[in-house]
C-alpha cells in the first residue's frame, strides 16, 4: 500500500487538481488536509471543466474524499459545491464524503474582518482572496474559533457565536470603522442550512485509520503551494496554513508514517496571484504572452496572475521542505511558442551568490536573478503521449530541471484535460 501526498512547489495554481484527479484512478480515499475556499483546484474531463474549492478533487473519479481538520471551511460556500457537483452528475452524498468534526467553520465575520483588513493595510495588502482564511485561522489559535462538531449542540454553537461576536463587532466598530454584524442573524442562517451538513460529520482521523487496517490507498491533496506556507513561504506574503507535506499527516490525523510517496507539482514556468516578492517576475512581452497562451487567472477570484521564469531556487527550497520523491512537470505546452527559455539557477544579493531561499522578503524583493537560457522547441506538444515524442529541446529542457533538483519527473503535462499527460517511466 502506498499513500502520495501531492504538494505545490511554488506559489498555487501550478495544476495540482488535474494532477490529483489523474492520479486519483489508483486512490481510495482523497484527503483535503489545509486551506479552505481560497483554493480553485481545475479539471478538465472529456472537455468539461470543473473547479473545485473545498470537496477533494478526487470526487470527479468518485472517491470516498475527506476533508480534514486543518481545513477551514466556509458552509455556505461547501453547500454551493455539493449542488454544483451535484448538477453535474457527481455523487457527493454523505457516504462519498466525510467532514472532520474538528474542521473549523469561516464564519461571515471572518470574511469582513478579512475584507476590511485589507483595505486599511492599502498598499501594503497581502492579496488574499478575501474568503476569511486568515481571520477563521487566527481565532483557531486564539482558541475562539468554532468547529463543525459545535453544530452537534446548537445551543452551544449559539452561546459561543454570541461571545466570539462581541469581540468581533468591538473591532469592526471601533478599529475598522464598518457596521457591527448582528449575531441573531448569523445564527438564524445557521440554523437553516445546519441540517444539511450534519450527516457529514465525522472523526476523520478514526475513519482514515480504519481504511487504513483494511489496505485503502489514500491520497493527500495540498492547496496552494510551498512559498505560501506560513512558516517556510515569503511571510508575511503567504497564506495562513502549512501548505508542505508533513502537514499532510497532522491536517488530518494520521501519522508521518503514512505518508510514503511525495510529489511535487512544478509549472514549467512560475506564476503567482496576490501581492510579495517574485524574483523571476516578468514585465515583458513573453510574461505576457505566457500569461495568455497559459490562462493565468485565478480560479476563485478570477484575478490575472503574475507570471516568470522557472525559479530552481525555490524549487530546490520546495525538494528540501518536502522531502519530493517525484515531480510533476504542468503546462509545458505553454512554453511551446517561445525562442528561448530561461531557468533561474540562483540569486545574486549584494553582490554575493545566495545559495538558499532568504527568510528576509527585503532581501528577497533585492535579489536578481541569474539565469540560463534554453533553446525553445518551437513545436505544439500538447498531442503527445510518450516522452520519447517530446521535442528534442523539451526533452533537453526537463533533463536540466531533473539535474538541478535531483529528483526524478514522474509526470509531464501538456494540457489541462485529463488525456494530455504523459507518464515517464
Ligand atoms: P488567503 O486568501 O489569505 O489565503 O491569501 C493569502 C495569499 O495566498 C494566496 N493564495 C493563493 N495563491 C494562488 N492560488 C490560490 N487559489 C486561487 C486560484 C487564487 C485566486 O486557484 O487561482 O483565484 O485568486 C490562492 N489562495 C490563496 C493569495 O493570493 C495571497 O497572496
Ligand atoms: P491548482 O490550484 O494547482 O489545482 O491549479 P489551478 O486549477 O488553479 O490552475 C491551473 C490551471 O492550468 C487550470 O486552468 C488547469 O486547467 C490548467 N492546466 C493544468 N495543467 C495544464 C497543462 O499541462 N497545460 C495547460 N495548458 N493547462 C493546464
Ligand atoms: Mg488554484
Amino acid at each position: 500500500m502506498t499513500n502520495t501526498v501531492v504538494v505545490g512547489t511554488q506559489w498555487g495554481d501550478e495544476g495540482k487538481g488535474k494532477i490529483v484527479d489523474l492520479l486519483s484512478e489508483h486512490a481510495d480515499y482523497v484527503v483535503r488536509f489545509q486551506g479552505g475556499n481560497n483554493a480553485g483546484h481545475t479539471m478538465v474531463v472529456n472537455g468539461k471543466e470543473i473547479i473545485s474549492h473545498l470537496i477533494p478533487s478526487g470526487i470527479i473519479q468518485q472517491k470516498k474524499c475527506f476533508i480534514g481538520n486543518g481545513v477551514v471551511v466556509d458552509p455556505f460556500v461547501l453547500l454551493e459545491e455539493l449542488d454544483y457537483l451535484t448538477d453535474n452528475n457527481i455523487d457527493v452524498s454523505p457516504n462519498m464524503l466525510e467532514i472532520s468534526n474538528r474542521a473549523h467553520l469561516i464564519m461571515p465575520y471572518h470574511q469582513e474582518i478579512d475584507k476590511a483588513r485589507e483595505i486599511k493595510k492599502g498598499k501594503d495588502k497581502i492579496g488574499t482572496t478575501g474568503r476569511g482564511i486568515g481571520p477563521c485561522y487566527e481565532d483557531k489559535a486564539t482558541r475562539v474559533g468554532i468547529r463543525f462538531c459545535d453544530l452537534l449542540d446548537f445551543d452551544l454553537f449559539k452561546e459561543k457565536v454570541q461571545t466570539v461576536m462581541a469581540e468581533k463587532n468591538f473591532y469592526l466598530k471601533e478599529y475598522f470603522k464598518t457596521d457591527p454584524m448582528d449575531p441573531a442573524l448569523i445564527i438564524d442562517q445557521f440554523e437553516t442550512i445546519r441540517d444539511r451538513f450534519l450527516r457529514y460529520i465525522s472523526d476523520v482521523s478514526v475513519s482514515l485509520d480504519q481504511g487504513i487496517r483494511q489496505g485503502k490507498q489514500i491520497l493527500f491533496e495540498g492547496a496552494q503551494g510551498t512559498h505560501l506556507d506560513i512558516e517556510h513561504g515569503t511571510y508575511p506574503f503567504v497564506t495562513s496554513s502549512t501548505t508542505v507535506s508533513a502537514n499532510a499527516a497532522s491536517g488530518c490525523g494520521v501519522g508521518p508514517g503514512q505518508l510514503h510517496e511525495i510529489i511535487g507539482i512544478v509549472k514549467a514556468y512560475t506564476t503567482r496571484v496576490g501581492a510579495g516578492p517574485f524574483p523571476t517576475e516578468l514585465f515583458d512581452e513573453t510574461g505576457e504572452q505566457i500569461q495568455k497562451t497559459g490562462a493565468e487567472f485565478g480560479a476563485t477570484t478570477g484575478r490575472k496572475r503574475r507570471c516568470g521564469w522557472l525559479d530552481m531556487v525555490i524549487l530546490k527550497n520546495a525538494v528540501r521542505l518536502n522531502s519530493l520523491t517525484g515531480l510533476a512537470i504542468t503546462k509545458l505546452d505553454v512554453l511551446d511558442d517561445l525562442d528561448e527559455i530561461k531557468i533561474c539557477t540562483g540569486y545574486e544579493y549584494s553582490e554575493k551568490m545566495i545559495q538558499h531561499f532568504p527568510a528576509r522578503i527585503d532581501v528577497l524583493a533585492n535579489c536578481t536573478p541569474v539565469y540560463e537560457t534554453h533553446p525553445g522547441w518551437k513545436a505544439p506538444t500538447s498531442n503527445i503521449t510518450s516522452f520519447e515524442d517530446l521535442p528534442e529541446n523539451a526533452r533537453a529542457y526537463l533533463a536540466r530541471i531533473e539535474e538541478l533538483s535531483e529528483v526524478n519527473i514522474k509526470i509531464v503535462s501538456v494540457g489541462p484535460g485529463r488525456e494530455a499527460t504523459i507518464i515517464k517511466e
